[in-house]
């Protein structure tokens, strides 16, 4: 299985995806997913003009031996475009692994730990009436678990809520320079306690709730809004703190006990070590394409079941199908397995790009058992949607001072 050619396609099919594919001699291809949301073109530089060149005469059996080669052979280890570029090859890989043997990739792993994955659902509302009637709509199409977010009275803007995500899919043909959006901590904590109070009284007790902070608290601020949400009983608060210092954490667990969530933006095992190792979370929310893959994602999670933490991988819109096949099968095989969050498959024009053999009943994944990953990349139609720059906005608090977001 000698890899032949690599090819890296950037297109837009309503917002920006990278793509690598890697062909063999024997034409066999595999597909992996490498979008650095908002540096796109830094990625597929690094793949086309660093990568793809080591690549051609390799063995595509080699799966291990590539990553490390691409791991600890460049020196500059770690970091967001190294690691989605190591992350596509391992996909990739995987794909081409999954065909040859004529079996899906969860099998490849070890088999199924489970029937199915549990995912959660987005329900977002400028007031926390409209969020939970979104949420009304999950619950009747047979979700177990929501997360909730809601606009902030008084501010424009909240990250995660208004415009663009209405749809959830969050399509970036607006954002050619950063939006700013004005953030005020006070005016959030006020406001936040209401939304899971009200949502509890209008749905009881049964549906699993969650929220993503986007790391806009300090870790004593994170800590008292732990406190607060505590009688709601929610699956996990995500993002409370930034995720630089891992023992922020440390600081939040000792006030609350809040099950704990983080790690979207972690690229290794190195940066979540701590955090596991000292039982300061609950879930390890690392992400196919931005952890290295399956490789990376399966030495996570058994790192992580060691030490009662469980995975949630991040499933945000700007993870290609293809980062979500991969999140599928490594769900379910996981035995730690937690929760997988879920946008929806793609839109109508994404899915000209993208296909995909998974699919989704009452909330939960049923995962694909075509040959490996389950999902295919038209480049013909990739070429229909060239690349269009889009960012994501930026945080100020109210003063002027750039803020986390
Ligand atoms: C989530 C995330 C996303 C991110 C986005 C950044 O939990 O789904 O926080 O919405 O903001 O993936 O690129
Ligand atoms: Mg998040």
């Amino acid at each position: 299985m000698i890899i032949k050619d690599v090819r890296v396609i950037t297109c837009c099919p309503g917002r920006n995806f990278v793509t690598l594919k890697i062909i063999t001699e024997d034409g066999t291809y595999g597909i992996g997913d490498a979008t650095v949301n908002g540096r796109e073109l830094a990625v597929e530089t690094y793949l086309r003009e660093h990568v793809a060149p080591c690549l051609i005469g390799r063995n595509a059996h080699d799966i291990e031996d590539i990553w490390q080669y691409l791991y600890r052979g460049v020196y500059w280890r770690r970091g967001p475009i190294n690691m989605a570029a190591v992350a596509a090859v391992d996909m990739a890989l995987w794909d081409i692994k999954g065909k040859v043997a004529g079996m899906p990739v969860y099998q490849l792993l070890g088999g199924k730990s489970r029937q199915s994955v549990m995912t959660y659902a987005h329900a977002n509302g400028d007031t926390i009436e409209n969020t939970l009637d979104m949420m009304e709509g999950f619950v009747k199409q047979g979700f177990k678990a929501i997360r909730l977010q809601c606009a902030v009275p008084g501010m424009d803007g909240t990250y995660g809520i208004l415009g663009e995500k209405k749809d959830y899919f969050e399509m970036q043909n607006s954002r050619p320079l950063p939006p700013e959006q004005p953030w005020s901590t006070t005016k959030y904590l006020n406001n936040i306690e209401g939304l899971f109070r009200a949502a509890r009284e209008r749905f009881g007790d049964e549906i699993e709730l969650m929220h993503d902070v986007h790391s806009r608290l300090t870790p004593i601020e994170a800590a008292r809004l732990g406190k607060m949400l505590e009688p709601y009983n929610l699956f996990f608060l995500e993002d409370a703190s930034i995720a630089e210092n891992q023992e922020n954490y440390k600081l939040i667990r000792q006030h609350t006990t809040i099950p704990l969530a983080l790690g979207e933006t972690y690229n290794t095992i190195w940066d979540c070590k701590d955090l596991i190792q000292n039982q300061w979370i609950d879930y390890i929310r690392t992400a196919a394409t931005h952890a290295g893959g399956i490789t990376g994602l399966r030495r996570i999670s058994d790192f992580a079941a060691i030490y009662n933490v469980r995975t949630a991988p991040h499933g945000a819109p700007d993870l290609s199908p293809i980062c979500f096949a991969a999140q599928a099968h490594v769900d379910i095989w996981a035995p730690n397995f937690g929760i997988q969050e879920f946008v929806g498959f793609g839109t109508e024009t994404s899915d000209e790009v993208f296909s995909y053999d998974h699919s989704i009943k009452k909330g939960m994944i049923q995962v694909s058992d075509t040959p490996g990953l389950g999902v295919d990349f038209n480049e013909e139609a990739a070429a229909d949607y060239p690349y269009n720059r889009s960012y994501l906005p930026v945080s100020r608090l109210e003063d002027g001072t750039l803020w986390h977001w």
